[in-house]
């Protein structure tokens, strides 16, 4: 595009002076230059007006937050647990897992090993009647008779005494002391652990 200026002289003629207006004309002599190549394409061209960087723009604001996901799904079930009286860990009720042998095997089969003398257990016990009689052992691991001694049939207790020997002696098995109008008796008791009978 060419300015087309005119101006009037003293003697009233008008003169006429063309001067280039491209952008990328920086000098304004009408020819590209070579620094007037400002992308170095050989073209001289709207292309070559890139004015200087701008400055940084300032950060905008924050967003409000995002609204909440929906629930995942839920995961798969996991791996079923083990039964308390499946010592190999195998799932398979196998016999000797039957601890109580009762051919069933539940939490009745999980008990756990002796530790020794259990305190008011009874596990050997002599010379009482059956059913008439009953030993527990006490705290000091004593057995403590009740309902006295055996009798023979032919020995009917009229009378009788009747006391407990070494129930506070650890050193001596625990015995009943019965004393009859036919004789007299002693009943024995031990406190012992299972695997020891
Ligand atoms: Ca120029
Ligand atoms: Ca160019
Ligand atoms: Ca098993
Ligand atoms: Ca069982």
């Amino acid at each position: 595009m060419l300015l087309l200026l005119l101006s009037c002289s003293s003697d009233n003629t008008i003169s006429a002076t063309s001067r280039s207006t491209h952008c990328w004309d920086l000098n304004g002599d009408g020819d590209g230059d070579e620094d007037e190549d400002r992308n170095d394409d050989g073209s001289w061209d709207s292309s070559d007006c890139t004015g200087a960087a701008g400055v940084d723009g300032v950060d905008g604001v924050d967003g409000v937050d995002g609204a909440a996901g929906s629930p995942g799904t839920s995961g798969a079930s996991g791996a079923r647990g083990l039964s308390c009286w499946d010592l190999s860990g195998d799932g398979i009720q196998d016999e000797d897992e039957d601890r109580n042998e009762d051919g069933v095997w539940d939490a009745s089969d999980c008990q756990g090993s002796s530790g020794g003398i259990d305190k008011g257990m009874l596990y050997a016990v002599s010379g009482t009647s059956g059913g008439s009689s009953s030993a527990v052992c006490d705290d000091n691991d004593d057995v403590m008779l009740s309902g006295g001694c055996a009798f023979q049939e032919s020995c009917i207790p009229a009378d009788y005494t009747q006391y407990p020997l070494y129930n506070d002696d650890d050193s001596q098995p625990a015995e009943w002391y019965c004393a009859l109008n036919c004789g007299s008796v002693i009943a024995s008791g031990f406190c012992l652990t299972v695997d020891s009978l």
